[in-house]
């Protein structure tokens, strides 16, 4: 099995896109040549006999600082995502300035594993310079959006497989039209913002598939069913209007202070699915703060309630990747969240490897889950998001 094995047509850039890309010719072709570095046992590969894929965020700190790190992550992943680097306030600082070295860094480091790479985020409420945020209002909000699309998704064109486009934008307690939460992005430009962000992205990296990324989606609260619905509808008029969304993300932060509704979580998935796109679990960890101190008992858990999880989603054959949210116990977000971090004190073991980069029984459970996926190939050459 390869890398490409699940990658559709519209995933390949074409010869002209590609010599048009943004990047130095140093950094060459748009697919790695090489085969990946995964291991025979490693997540990636139990996820791509199934034509599945399993991917991480990179973190530019310690990928800079820590050769383990870095192999750990070739190890285990046949995909990648800067967790920062390609976000505005990374990217574009000071309107003067632009700030590459980590988004270049971390496709250095996905093209020399044979890894393929998403991009994060187009369009966001959050991670926004001061300065862009002055300017994202009736007069230059357009012209913002569109250069900013145009410089970051300009830059990797022919390199993404996937780019955020729109992020978190759903907000139905906002009281906003459509459900879509507030936004400095929906004040200056009202709803037609979405539309604006997927036309930009097609304009600038045509192979690019573009994708609506969305949290607090898959547990069970009346809130998230209102959620949903929201999602679903807004899909359904993005479609009819014709706006080229290809995939949608279901982030998979999922928290043990909620409960798993299978049904529900399975008949939203495959309603996605109807509307032709395919789905990317983006950002998958397990929030551990409901569960008791001890370690063997809090692992396991995780364990149960991602293997509880996944086997929801992988059972969907619109499903094409679950990438977790960093790999390993001590780069999880979730310490440094006030809401989310563990009232104990204990550091969240969230993730599939543990401070040593051993593998964790969260591990386990996404190995397992993975090779006891129902097949995705032939799944792959039905859809038409991917
Ligand atoms: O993990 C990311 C953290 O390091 C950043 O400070 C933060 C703001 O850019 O974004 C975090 O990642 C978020 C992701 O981009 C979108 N979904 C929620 C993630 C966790 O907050």
């Amino acid at each position: 099995m390869t890398r490409q094995t699940h990658a559709g047509p519209g995933d390949r850039p074409s010869r002209r896109a590609v010599l048009a890309g943004g990047l130095a010719a140093s950094l060459c072709a748009p697919f790695p040549a090489q085969a990946g570095s995964w291991a025979a046992d490693s997540l990636h590969a139990a996820a791509s006999a199934k034509g599945l894929a399993y991917g991480s965020a990179v973190n530019i700190t310690p990928l800079r600082r820590d050769p383990a790190y870095g192999r750990a992550l070739a190890r285990e992943c046949g995909l990648v995502v800067a967790e920062n680097e390609m976000k505005m306030n990374y990217a574009w600082p000071e309107p003067g300035r632009q700030a590459f070295a980590g988004g270049d860094e971390t496709l250095a480091f996905a093209r020399a594993n044979g890894q393929r790479l998403r991009g994060t985020t187009l369009i966001w409420h959050e991670a926004l310079p001061d300065w862009a945020r002055a300017r994202i209002n009736r007069r230059e909000g357009e012209a913002l959006m569109r250069r900013w699309i145009g410089l970051i998704a300009g830059r990797y064109r022919g390199r993404i497989e996937s780019w955020d486009v729109v992020n978190e934008i759903c907000g139905p307690e906002d009281g906003r039209e459509g459900g879509l939460r507030n936004s400095p992005w929906l004040d200056a430009l009202g709803p037609r913002y979405l539309d604006l962000a997927f036309e930009s992205l097609r304009e600038v990296d045509p192979g690019a598939a573009g994708l609506w990324n969305e949290n607090d989606l898959e547990l069970s609260a009346d809130w998230i069913n209102r959620r949903r619905a929201m999602v679903l509808k807004t899909l359904g008029g993005m479609i009819a209007r014709g706006v080229p969304i290809r995939r949608f993300g279901l982030q998979g932060h999922i928290y043990s202070t909620h409960a798993l509704d299978e049904a529900r979580l399975r008949g939203f998935l495959r309603e996605i699915a109807a509307m032709g796109l395919s789905i990317e679990i983006t950002e998958f960890d397990v929030d551990d703060r409901a569960y008791p101190a001890d370690v063997a008992v809090r692992d396991r858990k995780v364990a149960d309630f991602a293997r509880r999880f996944l086997d929801v989603v992988l059972d969907e054959p619109a499903v094409l990747n679950v990438t977790t949210w960093d790999i390993t116990n001590p780069n999880t977000w979730l310490n440094a969240n006030l809401q989310r971090r563990r009232k104990d004190g204990l550091p969240q073991r969230a993730l599939p490897l543990d401070e040593a980069y051993r593998r964790t029984p969260l591990w386990r459970a996404m190995h397992k889950a993975f090779t006891d996926a129902p097949d995705h190939r032939a799944a792959r050459v039905r859809l038409r998001g991917v």
